[in-house]
């Protein structure tokens, strides 16, 4: 490549970033926000702008802090995501991101509490401050991320749609599904993607709309619906807890994307920012291979990367308005994505990592450069 070619690619690229920039303040500000829940302007939209290098702040974070805990919106119960034990325990890959925000900002991973959602109540739930974040195997869509006034802050486990059916009804894939019934949640992008599908390939069906999952389960395993449909990850999720697991089986058909994430609300961009910045430094963690375990060694890397990370270089801390060890704390208390997978998803579901796996190792799952 001659000099003159590199010039010109990096102006395109500063003045592609700087151009999408200025449109995410503008979209910021225009952003629509749900009317009914939230009916005063969002605060970060009418202070004054900050300096450049602090983060504009919407007040979860104060709010935090002088609760003393995050309020995080989880399931009603799913294995390896978000579900609690007989002493009332929460566990699971998305229980994890809460407690790992809870370590980023308050150094004690213990410090949150759970509130079960319904598909239908978590984005109320969330516009109505009942909760700082929402942690609750959600898609991410553009109506979500706009008309509904929440922000998206990642992705943390990438799924798709299926089916389950009992083994016993012979089915082996979704074609075979024509005039099947089939057991859906209803505010669930599962129930629109079941329309497009049947639609899209000509088919009928019809749907058992129950809203709380415990129930929709029981119609299924009772022969109500042929088939039960969501995420494949809920799918295993549910099979594996039942009595006989063998007796259903999930078809190999994946019908969607369902890239799954935390969210939070719009107009804090300080609080989107700790959060979305705990799941990189999770992810971060895994590709520098630092783990709970090790973490305390790590701090004498000589990696500049990783004495960034975990805060041994200070900067990052103060530029979220956090602690230098922010990062040093979420690893050491949760551990680093692929500890939260392992512990939750592999060991629980038996799901490989698949395209949940770091780019390094062929997988999606990417952080930007924590600096
Ligand atoms: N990812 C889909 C579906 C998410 C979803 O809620 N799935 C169900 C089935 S796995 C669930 O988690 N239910 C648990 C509950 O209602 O507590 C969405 O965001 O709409």
């Amino acid at each position: 490549m001659s000099r003159n070619v590199i010039v010109w690619a990096v102006v395109i690229i500063v003045s592609a970033v700087g151009g999408a920039l200025i449109q995410g303040q503008i979209d910021q500000k225009s952003a629509p926000v749900a009317a009914k829940s939230e009916p005063k302007s969002a605060p970060a939209a009418t202070t004054p702008a900050a300096p450049a290098q602090t983060a504009a702040t919407g007040g979860t974070l104060d709010a935090v802090r002088q609760r003393g805990s995050v309020l995080c919106g989880v399931n009603t119960g799913l294995a390896g995501f978000g579900i609690a034990d007989s002493q009332g325990k929460w566990t699971g890959l998305d229980v994890d991101i809460c407690r790992g925000v809870a370590a980023a900002v308050l150094g004690d991973a213990e410090k949150v509490k759970y509130t079960p959602l319904t598909t239908q109540q978590r984005f109320t739930a969330l516009q109505s401050k009942e909760i700082d974040i929402l942690s609750r195997n959600t898609t991410w869509t553009l109506g979500r991320d706009t008309s509904l006034g929440l922000n998206f802050v990642g992705i943390t486990f990438f799924d798709g749609q299926g089916f389950m059916v009992r083994t016993a009804s012979k089915v082996t894939n979704a074609k075979s599904l024509n005039g099947a019934t089939v057991c859906v949640q209803p505010g669930t992008t599962t129930e629109l993607n079941l329309a497009d599908f049947f639609r899209s390939n000509n088919m009928k069906f019809q749907p058992v709309v129950i809203e709380s999952l415990q129930e929709l389960t029981g119609a299924f395993v009772a022969g109500r619906c042929d088939a039960m449909t969501t995420d494949i990850s809920g799918l295993v999720s549910i099979r594996a807890t039942q009595a006989k697991p063998d007796d259903f089986l999930v078809l190999p058909d994946v019908i969607s994307k369902e890239p799954l994430g935390p969210v939070v609300r719009h107009g804090d961009d300080q609080w989107f920012d700790i959060v979305k910045w705990t799941i990189f430094a999770m992810i971060e963690a895994e590709e520098k291979g630092i783990t709970s375990a090790n973490v305390e060694q790590m701090k004498s890397s000589e990696d500049p990367a990783i004495k960034r990370l975990l805060g041994v270089t200070a900067g990052n801390g103060e530029a979220l308005g956090l602690k230098e060890d922010w990062a040093a704390n979420v690893i050491k208390l949760v551990g680093n994505y692929g500890e939260s997978y392992d512990r939750n998803i592999k060991a629980q579901l038996g799901l490989e990592r698949g395209i949940n796996n770091l780019w390094t190792k062929g997988g999606l799952v990417y952080a930007p450069p924590v600096r």
